[in-house]
């Protein structure tokens, strides 16, 4: 296939004004109906986008015509058209009982549902289905569905039909379409100019007391966006419909939005304290791109950090506001070095703007969104946060209604606040996670840091130049901090000298101020100052943490890591939340990473002994402590999942994790006696570790085998937790059990990536039979998903970090899976690139 390159980029030749769309809905011969206005754009002939479709009837101006159809849609040239404005009917039928791709309009349990971001328009109707052709439709719904939505205000309804307009244009991406028998939870918001919106949840039948927590976190972000951005709602009604089968996490339809069904439904009994964060955060982003995704969109699919990323930087920002800023900062590292390190350290790397794609849903990944959500936190050091919110007001006024670009984001900044942002674009354009290489000295009272950055090569992009990183910084000095700043690192190599009357500790990076690697140990002793007294809680953090991976990467004595972890642990000043991430250990994935750093081969199987070696160690130098830690983390009364309940839990159950470390009967207790889901899980995964967890898995099963997303946690938590020697053997006999409905992709993901993420050793065992499971089943669900099989996929990136038995093994089923008949584009352009 032909990679679309941004280059390439031509303006369209033909723009909507509106749209009128009617459906027709059967679950296996929909008819769609299409009225659409065209007018003049950059002219030539008239191309529209079309898949899997029949097309039943088209006209121009109420002459029938016969276009000339091809796989990718159809063409009228030039000389068939009219001059000027015209208006083109068509009639296509499609069948949403077999879209298994579950792109464009589908069918989830009996109920009709789009996902049209980025090209599922396509497979309903002809179309421009490119996101800077923006329209007004209205939509009519036929069918005998007791709920038939659309975006938008509702324009009418009656006995088998329902009518809905919305005023704003909009790109194709940002349709969508649900019906069924759904049952509503109402509220309603209003905006702070006095506009009453109707908010409404969609749900099925039995899950409507699990929608408070969503619709509480949709009030609180309607506000915030008010008061921090100055961002109002725009209509009358704000919907959002809970599906069981989605690709992704939540799509953000204008007024309209669809949500797997993992980020709507919670209550106590049922969900996590993590998953009551996960909710509140997506409903957050997914609101906040009403403005910065649907009001901006961007001009091409190239440009799709500038929605993505700022809409997770507003949700970051969202969510420290919610909680705490410190920790959310330390999650939020914890998940970029996860994905996005790792992704950028392998052959996946690429630009937060990549310069081309063959199959765009393959760029949806955390470069283009955590990454790019890191260049927005640099932006805002870098020109302040009054630069900023002027930039933003400047961004807003600019370019509401319009599809942008990056040019036109920076440039916002340029003229708003008068900096020179032509260095910082490369931070767009090159791929590749800095290091920055840090040297000290101390001189006649002069502290003097010299910085040097490289980026290493990335597929595509051998050299390299350099961007400009800002770097916060504090001094330690005795009595507390001499002095502190921001220092940007624009050239290759750069100094910083600071007076100071005795050699200080340095505090560098903090706040995580940029999306590097710093490579600094400093003085002995110094990271063991930090980790005890650096008023940066990150880089306090940041410290253990690297005082951890000393001895996990290089074998270095854990002792220092040791006594200011547990100091760390038992002060009751902190926050029990970031003492609980302080006691976090580096996971199996970010240990293999550091370890390939230093240019060794990784054993996975080594790499699992040491993370439960030093795991151990911990639990007995805590000893006694951690019982009476735990005990004292109890949090009696009802459950909240909001103020600092959530974290006690955090830490009582790291107690309980480190307690299991030296008695494996620990967790029965705390299973039997938990009036919660956060407790329950831990003490089952626990005990399932400890290969225990027979009884309690039956228990567990039997009492929530009618919640979907709790059937998942069961998979999930016996793919992660199964012995790494036997955990092939648990996955192949679970994908026997009647509850795996692999087609959904939240239970497979449970189980295949629940395994080949959750459970590195087994993944890796060196027989290659993990290889050879998660393989199987990819290929499986490539025919009939191939946007959830591409991105399985990337459990393979980083098999050139393994040692020459495991890439061999690994490099076979690669070949396998690309030498697969009939593999989809998706996921041949994943291995492709992979095996490159
Ligand atoms: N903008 C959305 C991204 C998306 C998506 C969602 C569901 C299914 C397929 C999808 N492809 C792209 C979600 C977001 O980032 O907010
Ligand atoms: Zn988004």
């Amino acid at each position: 296939p032909v990679p679309t390159r941004l280059q390439d980029y031509t303006p369209p030749a033909w723009l909507v004004e509106t749209v009128h769309l009617t459906f027709r809905l059967d679950p296996e011969a929909t008819v769609v109906r299409s009225e659409i206005r065209f007018v003049p754009g950059a002219g030539g002939d008239l191309h529209l986008d079309g898949q899997a479709l029949r097309l039943l009837s088209a006209s121009i101006n109420g002459e029938a015509i016969r276009p000339d159809l091809h796989e990718c849609g159809l063409t009228v040239l030039e000389e068939q058209l009219p001059d000027g404005p015209f208006t083109w009917v068509a009639e296509t039928r499609i069948n949403p009982q077999a879209n298994t791709a579950l792109e464009g309009l589908y069918m989830s349990n009996g109920m009709y549902c789009t996902q049209c971001e980025a090209e599922g328009f396509r497979r309903i109707t002809y179309f421009p289905d490119r996101p800077d052709v923006m329209a007004v439709y209205t939509v009519r719904i036929e069918g005998a569905e007791p709920v038939m939505l659309s975006n938008g205000n509702p324009a009418g309804s009656g006995e088998g039909w329902a009518e809905w307009h919305d005023p704003w244009p909009k790109p194709s991406y940002l349709f969508a379409l649900v019906a069924g028998d759904l049952r509503s939870v109402e509220d309603s918001f209003t905006t702070r100019s006095g506009r009453d919106v109707d908010l409404r949840i969609w749900v099925r039948d039995g899950d409507q007391d699990r929608c408070a927590y969503a619709m509480d976190s949709l009030k609180r972000s309607m506000k915030w966006d008010e008061e921090v951005y100055g961002r109002e709602y725009d209509l009358d009604l704000f919907q959002i419909v809970a599906v069981d089968d989605f690709n992704a996490g939540a799509m953000e339809n204008k007024g309209l939005n669809i949500f797997n069904s993992k980020y709507v439904l919670a209550s106590p009994e049922t969900a996590t304290d993590g998953d009551f964060e996960g909710i509140e955060s997506v409903i957050a982003h997914e609101y906040f791109h009403n403005w910065t995704g649907n009001r901006i969109t961007c001009r091409d699919w190239f440009q799709l950090s500038l929605k993505e990323g700022l809409t997770v930087f507003r949700d970051q920002q969202f969510s420290a506001d919610m909680r705490s800023e410190p920790v959310k900062r330390i999650d939020d590292v914890l998940r970029l070095r996860a994905a996005q390190f790792r992704e950028d350290a392998g052959p996946l790397a690429h630009p937060v703007r990549p310069a081309e794609y063959i199959e765009i849903n393959n760029f949806y990944t955390a470069t283009v969104y955590e990454k790019g959500a890191e260049l927005i936190r640099m932006l805002r050091e870098i020109v302040g946060a009054e630069g900023y919110a002027k930039a933003l007001d400047l961004y807003f006024e600019r370019h509401d209604g319009e599809a942008a670009t990056i040019e036109d984001w920076l440039k916002v900044f340029e003229d708003a606040t008068g900096h020179d942002l032509t260095q910082f674009k490369r931070w767009y354009e090159q791929a590749g996670t800095p290091r920055v290489h840090v040297a000290e000295q101390f001189e006649d009272g002069r502290f003097t840091l010299t910085f040097r950055q490289e980026t290493p090569p990335t597929p595509g992009q051998p050299e390299k130049a350099p961007v400009p990183i800002p770097i916060r910084w504090g001094l330690l000095g005795a009595q507390g901090e001499v002095a502190a700043g921001t220092f940007v690192l624009d050239k290759a190599q750069d100094s910083l000298i600071v007076e100071v009357p005795e050699r200080p500790v340095p505090s560098l990076l903090r706040g995580f101020s940029a999306p590097v690697i710093l490579m600094h140990e400093g003085a002995p002793g110094d990271r063991a100052a930090r980790l005890a007294r650096d008023t940066d809680p990150f880089n306090r953090w940041e410290a253990g943490r690297s005082l951890a991976l000393d001895t996990l990467v290089q074998g270095a004595d854990p002792q220092d890591w040791l006594d200011g972890t547990i100091a760390v642990a038992m002060d009751e000043t902190l926050d029990p939340t970031f003492r609980a991430l302080a006691l976090g250990l580096p996971s199996e994935d970010e240990i293999a990473r550091q370890i390939a750093e230093t240019g060794r081969s990784v054993d996975p199987d080594a790499v699992r002994a040491d993370r439960i070696g030093l795991d151990r160690k911990l639990a007995e130098a805590l000893g006694p402590r951690a019982a009476e830690l735990r005990a004292a983390m109890a949090t009696p009364g009802p459950y909240s999942p909001d103020g600092d309940a959530p974290g006690k839990r955090e830490l009582a159950n790291r107690m309980l994790g480190l307690m299991t470390r030296l008695d494996p009967t620990a967790p029965e207790a705390p299973f039997a006696d938990a009036t919660n889901m956060t407790d329950r899980l831990t003490a089952l995964a626990l005990l399932v570790r400890e290969g225990r967890g027979e009884a309690a898995l039956a228990e567990f099963h039997a009492q929530w085998q009618h919640l979907p997303g709790v059937v998942d946690k069961w998979f999930a938590v016996q793919a992660g937790q199964a012995a790494p020697d036997r955990a092939v053997e648990v996955v192949t006999a679970l994908t026997e059990h009647p509850d795996f409905n692999w087609k959904t992709p939240n239970r497979f993901r449970a189980l295949v990536g629940g395994f080949a993420g959750g459970n590195p050793a087994g993944f890796h065992r060196v027989d290659g039979a993990g290889y050879r499971f998660v393989a199987d089943w990819l290929i499986r669900l490539d025919k009939l998903n191939p946007m959830t099989a591409a991105r399985l996929s990337g459990v393979f990136e980083t098999w050139r970090r393994y040692d020459d038995t495991r890439q061999d093994l690994m490099e076979a089923e690669l070949e396998r899976i690309a030498s697969t008949d009939g593999l989809s584009r998706d996921t041949a352009e994943m291995i492709g690139r992979i095996r490159a």
